[in-house]
């Protein structure tokens, strides 16, 4: 089995039973005129990794494991929208409202599609959530466990948002969660690092974390 070399120790990867799960690489988050950008974010930070991420889904899917991508979005009708969610802030557009690419994080919408470059192969689990993490309100969960998948490789935005909570949620069901540290990022350098840290702290409380060369080096792919 392919050893990881990883903080705070190595991970074991049996590759049969792990899958990669890359987190809303959406035009929303990382494109400017989306979401991200309407909640004051400079979203070139995100942009940045698609190179990073591609390399990686690329590597897992050399390597044989299960490749499932997440999307943050809402109904067209948002009924799963709640109203604490659509009122929060003062953003410059509301989730639901029209756009430049399309209403703000709603399902079917230019902006709710994963950036091309890594687009999903027609035979992956592409899973819409409607909240920041993966396993609330999805069949993420039912189709893990259907699967047989013990481990989850985390990649995608924003680290200490969506791919964070994410974790946890996994983390308690019983994941080892390890996080590709070059293949995620937050609006905000500082969180990113913190979140870094925070999950592989006290002996990996939450999970792992190392660069993608060395998950695609120990994958020998
Ligand atoms: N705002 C922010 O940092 N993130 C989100 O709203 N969603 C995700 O992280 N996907």
């Amino acid at each position: 089995m392919p050893v990881i070399t990883a903080e705070p120790f190595d991970f074991t990867c049996d590759i049969d039973t792990c899958a990669l799960i890359v987190i809303d690489m959406q035009r929303d988050f990382v494109e400017p005129g989306g979401f991200g950008a309407s909640l004051g974010n400079d979203v070139s930070r995100l942009m940045a990794i698609v190179p990073t991420v591609a390399r990686l889904i690329d590597g897992a899917r050399r390597a044989g494991m299960m490749v499932i991508h997440t999307r943050e979005c809402h109904r067209p009708d948002l009924s799963d929208l709640p109203e604490a969610k659509r009122l929060r802030g003062s953003p410059s557009l509301r989730i639901g409202d029209p756009g430049p690419m399309g209403r703000l994080l709603v399902a079917g919408e230019p902006g709710a599609d994963i950036v091309p470059e890594l687009a999903p192969l027609p035979q992956e689990l592409v899973i819409d959530k409607p909240g920041k993490g993966a396993f609330y309100a999805t069949e993420l969960g039912a189709v893990l466990s259907r699967r047989g998948i013990r481990q989850l490789i985390f990649a995608g935005v924003t680290t200490e948002v969506c791919v964070q909570t994410t974790m946890r949620e996994a983390n308690d069901r019983g994941y080892d969660c390890l996080l590709a540290t070059d293949a995620t990022e937050s609006y905000f350098a500082e969180f990113k690092d913190a979140a870094v840290r925070m999950i592989t702290a006290q002996g990996a409380i939450v999970g792992w974390a190392t660069p993608t060369n060395t998950i695609l080096e120990a994958l020998n792919v």
